[in-house]
């Protein structure tokens, strides 16, 4: 995280400088709608990057895998700002995509961690998450450091518009506390190696966050299968009602995400909602859960940040229940550093 925010934050003016857009004030005042494109951890860190941007740039934008825009002829518009995050830059979706909206005539920006990658030499210019040479096939970092990205794309659009400078300097402040916090995450290691040994005989997994806390979910959900090859799932925590609370049993233990943002009663009226239904809970929080069994407690840090460090642990959860099942980590079944066909 360190990296990626190194040289771009101007404290004094509370803006943020991304020379590599190749975009001027003028032309990022002119975007109307942002569209972000990636694929499997890239799009949900995509989803992270639209909410910041909607919260603090108050731009209209939304994420999509970029497998599925690839294929259904969309409607390519000239106002919105496309951006395709990968961090290989060489998955075969995202560049296909990026592709075509080139030869649509689009502006495409690249958050993409390989420095000359395909999809960095294919858009008009970009963010560097600089998240290292060393990622693994599982995306981890890069992961965290690209939603930090979108924290500083997000800044951007928003002090191009005359946003609350009051707004920029909390988050700006709020971005520099994330390392030393994201480390005392990462200290709670082996507690939360002792979790994953009690959540592992689960035969299936529910994530479920509201907003911010849904692409976590999402996230989350994504990281457990690739490793620990656990079946789960992940819904916005409205959703439950509507179908999937059917599922819950003690077998199936949910991991809920509870920013403690204005939807934290809610959150807490799911919790009990999952408990009359007799579903273990593991909850991430500011605070300890009394409905959960279990809480991960995270540092508190701006509300629009949260979905950058509620990730981490459950990075350390997926991570720790394939180690308990005996996964090999390094090698997941199935997948590849980079998806290139
Ligand atoms: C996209 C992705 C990763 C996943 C795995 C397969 O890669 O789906 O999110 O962890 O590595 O590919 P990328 O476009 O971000 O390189």
């Amino acid at each position: 995280v360190d990296r990626v925010l190194r040289g771009r934050i101007d404290d004094r003016f509370a803006t943020v400088r991304l020379d590599g857009l190749n975009m001027d004030a003028r032309e990022a005042r002119a975007v109307r709608r942002v569209k972000i494109l990636g694929c499997g951890s890239a799009y949900h860190a995509g989803l992270i990057g639209a909410q910041m941007i909607e919260e603090l740039a108050r731009v209209p934008a939304d994420a999509e895998p970029a497998s599925e825009f690839r294929y259904r002829n969309p409607v390519v518009d000239p106002d919105t700002l496309y951006v395709a995050v990968s961090q290989s830059g060489e998955t075969y979706d995202t560049l296909a995509a990026v592709q075509e909206l080139k030869r649509k005539g689009a502006r495409v920006l690249g958050v993409v961690n390989v420095v000359g990658s395909a999809i960095a030499r294919e858009t008009d210019g970009g963010v560097y998450v600089h998240a290292g040479p060393e990622v693994c096939v599982v995306s981890t970092k890069c992961f965290t450091n690209t939603a930090v990205a979108f924290a500083l794309l997000a800044l951007h659009l928003g002090r191009v518009r005359d946003l609350s400078v009051a707004d920029g300097r909390r988050i700006i402040s709020g971005l520099r506390r994330l390392p030393a916090q994201i480390t005392e995450v990462l200290a709670q290691e082996e507690a939360i190696a002792k979790l994953a040994a009690e959540y592992a005989d689960a035969t299936s997994m529910m994530f479920v966050g509201r907003v911010r806390g849904y692409p976590v979910a999402r996230e989350a959900s994504l990281k457990l299968k690739e490793v620990s090859y656990i079946h789960a799932e992940a819904y916005p925590a409205s959703e439950l009602k509507h179908g999937p609370l059917a599922l819950i049993e003690p077998a199936v233990p949910t991991v809920a995400i509870l920013p403690e943002d204005e939807l934290l009663e809610k959150n807490r009226a799911t919790l009990e909602e999952i408990r009359a239904r007799g579903g273990r809970i593991l909850a991430v929080a500011h605070a300890e859960q009394e409905k959960a069994d279990h809480t991960i407690v995270v540092p508190r840090n701006e509300v629009e940040l949260d979905p950058v460090l509620m990730g981490v642990p459950l990075q350390l959860l997926a991570y720790h229940t394939a180690l308990a099942l005996g996964r090999d980590i390094d090698r997941p079944r199935n997948l590849a550093k980079s998806v290139t066909v």
